[in-house]
């Protein structure tokens, strides 16, 4: 069995385009990177890549990691500007012994040192998102970052059982500079181990990384659980502690493939995801909120 799950509307169009690929029998890496890079590369797609979203100076700061969940290999990198695909950068870094994780500056003279595309990465259109925003805020006083925001994480599980996730994000909308989220943090954003599965996530990265649910679950799976089972005990769970304990929540939402190819969403808000499986074309899904 093989097959793809990927965040919200837009990864139908990377799900679209790779899962060909997998059923052509490539690996599970190829298919994430090329799922991700295609989402990155489309300009109206507001919170990843170009034409993302800008933080509270009118910059683009870029977020992105990819796992291998053969060797867990990890590569990462924040707070980065004007690299083309954040998500090919992330893998190059994966195929790295060290310096697996770089941040700003760095990760942009690594991607240049590597032959990457450097690429304007804000549009038009995100400035002029980034103006209304700045005049709202002068008017009303009020600044909320988190309006406007959205990750793409894509798990994919290959022909041969070996399963890579990857994740591309500008982040929240507004954020300070320099802030980074979950998404290029291992066990929080996203974890793959092709031995159980993968899982990724998208949200508040303030607040899901205040526990590694990725990996918890996996953990869970391992122990057991089902795949919807799995993540439904992790992310609930966790969202009822917080609530508890914290008093307030932000959007928690997960998607999940495990090794054998059946996939689970969970969340707190309106949410879709894209599916594509040996038995099943490209197809989205509307997830409500559970908890
Ligand atoms: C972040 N988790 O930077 C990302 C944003 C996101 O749905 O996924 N929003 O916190």
């Amino acid at each position: 069995m093989y097959g793809m799950i990927g965040t919200w509307s837009m990864a139908t169009l990377g799900v679209e385009k790779a899962s060909p690929l997998l059923a052509q029998g490539q690996s599970s890496g190829d298919v994430v990177e090329e799922a991700i890079s295609a989402i990155e590369d489309y300009p109206y797609f507001k919170s990843v890549g170009y034409g993302g979203l800008p933080n509270a100076i009118g910059e683009l700061e870029m977020d992105s990691a990819f796992m291998n969940g053969d060797d867990f290999q990890i590569g990462a990198i924040a707070g980065v500007k004007d690299i083309a695909n954040p998500i090919r950068v992330s893998r190059r870094l994966s195929q790295e012994r060290v310096n697996n994780f770089l941040v700003a500056q760095g990760a942009q003279e690594y991607a240049k040192e590597q032959g990457f595309e450097p690429k304007t990465m804000l549009t038009a259109r995100a400035i002029r998102r980034w103006e209304e925003r700045q005049a709202e805020v002068a008017r009303t006083g009020r600044l909320t970052p988190y309006d406007g925001h959205d990750t793409v994480c894509v798990v994919a599980l290959d022909q041969q059982g070996s399963m890579a996730v990857g994740t591309s994000t500008s982040g929240l909308f507004m954020k300070h500079p320099g802030r980074v989220g979950d998404s290029p943090q291992a066990g929080n954003g996203f974890y793959v181990d092709s031995e159980i599965g993968g899982v990724a996530a998208t949200g508040l990265g303030e607040d899901m990384m205040k526990r590694p649910i990725c990996f918890e679950t996996l953990q869970l799976i391992r122990a057991g659980y089902s795949v919807q089972e799995a993540l439904d005990r992790a992310v609930y769970n966790f969202v009822d502690l917080l609530k508890e304990r914290n008093g307030q929540v932000g959007e928690f939402s997960y998607i999940a493939l495990d090794h054998t190819g059946h996939y689970a969403c969970a969340t707190n808000v309106d949410f879709q995801f894209a599916v594509a499986t040996e038995l099943e074309k490209p197809q989205l899904y509307l997830a409500q909120p559970q908890a």
